[in-house]
């Protein structure tokens, strides 16, 4: 350990976390990245941390057999909300191979083509609302906007609930709610004293009882209704019993369950989405290309099949690459199972662990290039990925706890840039920077465009 490369050390209490901006954590450490190099350690009030970018590095922690997830710093702090829900569930608790077996294959082939249609219905109601601001000459709200798509998306395919984001003025307090405590749990990481929050400790409190009366109530709702979910996400989790052992998720569980999956499953994906727009309206050429593809491979049916996402070749690769320069989940981090040796140089005692560092992994130029930092969607055509070494671009994560809802983030969004792309022209406002809030998942602040509706319109 001290041997890695770290900040000039300034004040011996606090070491390098003066320089730290509490407000954006990620994109600090991404600055000191660039010039200490592909390992290096940071301390922040007696704590060491150590983050990894480097290609090597990476790719020898994504060895199964030799390291796991780590629960700690962001993710550990969002114990208090989602407990041993699927994302924060410690490798060794019984709970996590239980709930993944019986929630995995609501995320297989079969269970996404019952999601489509009320994919495609919960995008209706944005370019509804989209229609009403475009005829009257107003810009949209890019992110808050993709939060409300998202969360209804989520919402109403796995849990039968409607939110009625598209009705409010403001956004729904569930996720006023989910933000705040977001919020509060990348602010522990980064303040010398936690205890001294009290006023934030009690507004997380409150937050997270909101959260838990919401799901409370919309579990009530289906045990009352008796109506079945025609299998989806809340069928699984109070009906399904375990496929060898039997066993079913407790009450206490299935609430930490639905609110991991009510914030997991739309605030990232949230964030893909308006990154997504940002560039393609920043890039028309790029915007044509695709859209020119959704022309082609949709035609004028006035709504795309299941199969026709998948498709949409280009599109898709939109969202590779802005998953590449923007991963909205950002970092993860890694454990080693046992003493060993990090790519035969770092030795690493069983249990320690580091954070890999994605918007650095995705522009390593040894990688990706002199022109890592340009948005290029053909970086993802089938030739250019095969000449990339493995454990390059890692934006859902690794092994057996990598993502669980990748394909239902990537058939959704590659759905609605389809539509929209197929509906509007993006106008960027000419005068806006790319500024990129922090709530340990990343959004594009304040991003608004202009849309024009094209002139054939379906
Ligand atoms: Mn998601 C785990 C990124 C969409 C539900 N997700 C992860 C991890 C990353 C990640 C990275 C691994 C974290 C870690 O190792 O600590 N997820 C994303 C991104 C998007 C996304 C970038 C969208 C874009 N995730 C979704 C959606 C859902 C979802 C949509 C649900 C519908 N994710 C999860 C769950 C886990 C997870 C649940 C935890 C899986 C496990 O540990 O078993």
């Amino acid at each position: 350990l001290e041997r890695l490369p770290h900040p000039p050390r300034r004040v011996p209490l606090l070491g390098d976390v003066l320089g730290v901006d509490r407000h954006s954590p990620l994109q600090d450490t991404v600055r000191h990245a660039r010039r200490l190099g592909p390992i290096f350690r940071r301390k922040a009030f007696g704590r060491e941390f150590v983050f990894t970018w480097g290609a090597d590095l990476v790719a020898d922690l994504a060895d199964e057999a030799r390291f796991a997830k780590h629960v700690g710093l962001g993710v550990a702090n969002l114990r208090p909300v989602a407990g041993d829900g699927l994302f924060t569930a410690y490798n060794h608790e019984p709970n996590w191979q239980l709930a993944h077996d019986v929630l995995a294959p609501g995320f297989n082939r079969e269970a996404m083509q019952g999601y489509h249609a009320m994919m495609l219905a919960v995008a209706g109601r944005l370019t509804d609302h989209w229609d009403r601001a475009q005829a009257a000459g107003l810009e949209v709200d890019v992110p808050g906007d993709m939060t409300k798509l998202t969360l209804e998306t989520i919402a109403r395919t796995g849990f039968g609930h409607d939110f009625g984001s598209f009705e409010r003025a403001r956004p729904h307090p569930f996720v006023a709610a989910m933000v705040g405590t977001l919020t509060y749990a990348q602010r522990l990481n980064s303040v010398p004293f936690p205890q001294l929050l009290r006023a934030a400790a009690r507004r997380n409190e409150a937050d997270i009882a909101h959260l838990n009366r919401t799901v409370d109530e919309l579990v009530r709702d289906r045990r009352t209704s008796g109506a079945d979910g025609g299998g989806d996400l809340l069928d699984r989790m109070l009906e399904t019993s375990h496929p060898q052992t039997g066993e079913r998720l407790s009450a206490e569980n299935v609430r930490r369950q639905v609110i991991t999956f009510l914030v997991a499953g739309h605030e990232t994906t949230s964030g893909a989405l308006s990154f997504a727009l940002h560039y393609l309206a920043r890039h028309p050429e790029i915007a044509a290309r695709a859209r020119a593809e959704v022309d082609q491979v949709w035609g004028d049916t006035a709504e795309p099949g299941y199969d026709q996402v998948a498709k949409l070749r280009h599109v898709r690769r939109v969202l590779d690459e802005t998953l590449r320069l923007w991963p909205t989940a950002p970092a993860f981090a890694r454990e080693a199972r046992e003493d060993t040796v990090l790519a035969g140089v770092h030795p690493m005692r069983r249990g320690a662990w580091t954070l890999i560092l994605l918007p650095m992994v995705h522009r390593d130029p040894a990688v990706w290039g002199a022109d890592a930092e340009r948005f290029d969607p053909d970086r993802f055509e089938a030739k250019a990925v095969r000449s990339r070494p493995a454990h390059t671009y890692k934006p859902f994560g690794t092994g057996a706890r990598a993502c669980i809802g990748r394909q239902f983030a990537l058939h959704e969004a590659t759905l609605v840039l389809g539509l929209l792309l197929r509906r509007y022209e993006l106008r960027p406002d000419p005068a806006y920077r790319l500024r990129v809030t922090e709530r340990l998942t990343l959004m594009p602040e304040r991003l608004r465009l202009r849309l024009e509706r094209r002139s054939a319109p379906v």
